[in-house]
């Protein structure tokens, strides 16, 4: 299999990061295709913890061609550190290109996603306040630049000055913040424009090239299926798809280009922020998934909301983006229950029903139903086998793969690279 895509089955935080860096490693192209750096994580590799946000994982391994793809919303300054820091690091961070295509996030976007966070008061979404929802917001308007705007030294300037005007009044008019200065953003990404200039490439060439030489291309998905924007429990979604059908347009190619969607699943279910959660366990048995699988933001340390698996909502993830295998993560983290439980259904009043609503208000009604099985109280954390695994944990395994009838290929044991299961 040459070409495969990593989604996110849940909310994000499945441990795509681990995975990701699993397979990078045996990749010649890794894409990046949607988001920006909303998206983030920590790859171990001995004793060097190396923080990514958008530069994909194939950065570590020589060789890797490493492409933010024009689906990506770009902030040059973040990309830039990011640079910096890995070099820092002893990392060459050369193998990269980047979309011509990509749009680009300026600081008024950054400043537009605080200003309008703090004016939605109580129904706030929680974002990252990285300018993602407002750069997105432009280019379906249809007034960003891209980063081919931005390689234009006759035209850009022009054309950033009127986009800052304009915004500066909207800043200014309707929510009575202070107008940012225009010389200063020009003079920064003029300077952002000499330096990124070497990366900067039709990245569609790239992609089809590589894959048409039957070379293994990775497409790394950030965030999770329940964060996409159609699909996703809107509105407390992120602007753009992190479902698979995001990366044929995020990276363009044919999406008969892609051979294998793995989903990346967590044993149980977390959610951060706000919004329904049907198998949250707001209890004694949430926090001691929360205190076993370390569940506290990696940035703020913010607690998660943890809760039995659910399997309408990964049965509904497993449709959407047409999953052709599973990595189940985080198994350790159940080892110690006596009973372990798999939502099967919703229950709204006297009905079950066995998909996932859109209504967030239909979604906040259902109760769960539960299938109830024994647990395992066996360590499992240095199993490398799935055979070596207890036969309660097996079963629970099987019976998940049973129910999303997708085969599960992957089971993760531990946080360590070494504690991962590959099913034959
Ligand atoms: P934004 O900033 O506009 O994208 O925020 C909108 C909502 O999307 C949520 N969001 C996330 N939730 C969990 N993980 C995220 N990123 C992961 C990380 C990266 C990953 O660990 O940082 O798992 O690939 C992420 N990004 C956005 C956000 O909380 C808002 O609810
Ligand atoms: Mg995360």
């Amino acid at each position: 299999m040459s070409t495969v895509v990593i989604v996110g089955a849940q909310w994000g935080d499945e441990g795509k990061g681990k995975i990701i860096d699993y397979l990078a490693g045996e990749s010649d192209v890794v894409v990046r295709a949607q988001g920006g750096n909303n998206a983030g994580h920590t790859v171990v590799v001995g004793d060097q913890k190396y923080a990514l946000r958008l530069i994909p994982s194939g950065i570590l391994y020589k060789d890797c061609i490493n492409i933010i793809g024009n689906g990506v919303v770009f902030d040059p300054e973040g990309f830039l550190k990011e640079v910096e820091t890995l070099e820092g690091q002893g990392v060459s961070a050369d193998n990269i290109k980047i979309s011509d295509r990509a749009h680009v996030i300026f600081p008024y976007h950054k400043k537009l996603d605080e200003l309008a966070e703090n004016k939605r008061g109580k129904s706030k979404i929680g974002t990252t306040k990285n300018g993602i929802g407002p750069c997105y917001m432009d280019k379906v308007e249809r007034s960003g630049l891209r980063i081919c705007d931005m390689m234009d030294t006759d035209t850009f300037e022009a054309k950033l000055r009127g986009q800052i005007e304009k915004k500066n009044e909207i800043i200014e008019k309707i929510y009575d913040g202070e107008k940012l200065d225009a010389n200063k953003i020009v003079e920064d990404y003029l300077a952002y424009a000499e330096k990124i200039r070497k990366y900067v490439d039709d990245t569609t060439v790239t992609v089809y090239d590589a894959v048409k030489a039957d070379k293994k291309v990775l497409f790394e998905g950030a965030q999770g299926t329940l964060l996409d924007i159609d699909l996703g429990t809107y509105p407390y979604v992120t602007s753009s798809h992190p479902t698979s059908g995001g990366f044929p347009i995020g990276a363009g190619i044919g999406p008969n280009m892609i051979e294998e969607v793995l989903g990346i699943v967590k044993a149980y279910t977390t959610r951060v922020g706000k919004g329904p959660c049907v198998t949250e366990e707001d209890n004694e048995t949430g926090e001691k998934i929360r205190v076993a699988g370390n569940e506290f933001g990696t940035v703020t340390g913010r607690p998660r909301r943890c809760g039995w698996f659910d399997a309408v909502m990964v049965k509904y993830a497993a449709r959407v983006n047409g999953l052709t295998a599973m990595s189940i993560m985080l198994l350790d983290v159940l080892t110690g229950f006596d009973k372990v439980k798999i939502c099967t259904g919703y229950k709204i009043g006297d009905k079950i029903i066995n998909h996932f609503p859109a209504s967030l208000d239909v979604l906040a009604k259902c109760e769960p139903v539960y299938e109830e099985l024994d647990g395992w109280h066996e360590d499992i954390t240095n199993c490398e086998s799935f055979d070596e695994l207890p036969e309660n944990a097996k079963n629970y395994l099987n019976r998940i793969e049973e129910i999303l009838e997708v085969p599960v290929k992957i089971v993760s044991v531990g946080p360590k690279r070494k504690q991962t299961i590959i099913r034959e």
